[in-house]
């Protein structure tokens, strides 16, 4: 049988030119993210930190999910707008990000404390390995714009991050950033 995809993605644009059956979009605002920044601002908590889109499957084995991150540009008390960073709850799983547009940083770390960053920028290929914590960090003025490729039944684990958080966090300096590491 002869069919057109339900879903058209401009991967120079990161944008759903056609958006399928199982196109979802969610946005995270700073009130979703408080926990997450260094030091809470409580004006303005419907500023939205970043939107994901994306096809999503059922949680099942053998499912992949794909995806779009977009990281507004800005900061909060001079800490990068960020997305909040999860470990998978299906812990050996692996994922896939690669940069689409913008300039940014994959902060990547495991439950010993280790670390990672990588330089996130068009056309860059990031493959997460499991067991690392991954979070986005936009540190340009215009948006940083990511896809992403994981298994469906990865799952978030967020608990783990508000609990321990990452090593380091990332600010702005002037007209570049800083990476700051933090005690957990
Ligand atoms: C990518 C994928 C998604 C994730 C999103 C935002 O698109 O990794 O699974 O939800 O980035 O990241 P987070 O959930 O950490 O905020
Ligand atoms: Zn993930």
């Amino acid at each position: 049988m002869f069919k057109i995809s339900d879903t058209y993605f401009n991967f120079n644009q990161g944008i759903f030119e056609k958006r399928g059956e199982k196109y979802l979009k969610v946005k995270k605002t700073l009130k979703d993210l408080n926990d997450f920044f260094l030091t809470k601002k409580n004006v303005n908590l419907d500023e939205i930190i970043y939107k994901v889109e994306g096809v999503i499957h059922e949680e099942k084995e053998g499912q992949l999910n794909f995806g779009v991150t977009t990281v507004y540009s800005g900061t909060i008390n001079e800490e990068f707008y960020m997305t909040k960073g999860h470990y998978h709850k299906n812990l050996f799983n692996a994922e896939y990000y690669w940069g689409i547009k913008g300039k940014g940083l994959l902060l990547m770390c495991d439950k010993s404390g280790n670390y990672s960053l990588e330089k996130v920028e068009k056309n860059s290929l990031h493959y997460i390995l499991g067991e690392k914590a991954h979070r986005l960090i936009n540190i340009s003025s215009e948006n940083l714009v990511v896809g992403a490729c994981w298994a469906s039944n990865s799952g978030h684990n967020y608990q783990e991050i508000i609990r321990k958080g990452f090593p380091v966090r990332i600010f702005k300096n002037k007209d570049t950033f800083e990476i700051i590491k933090v005690k957990n």
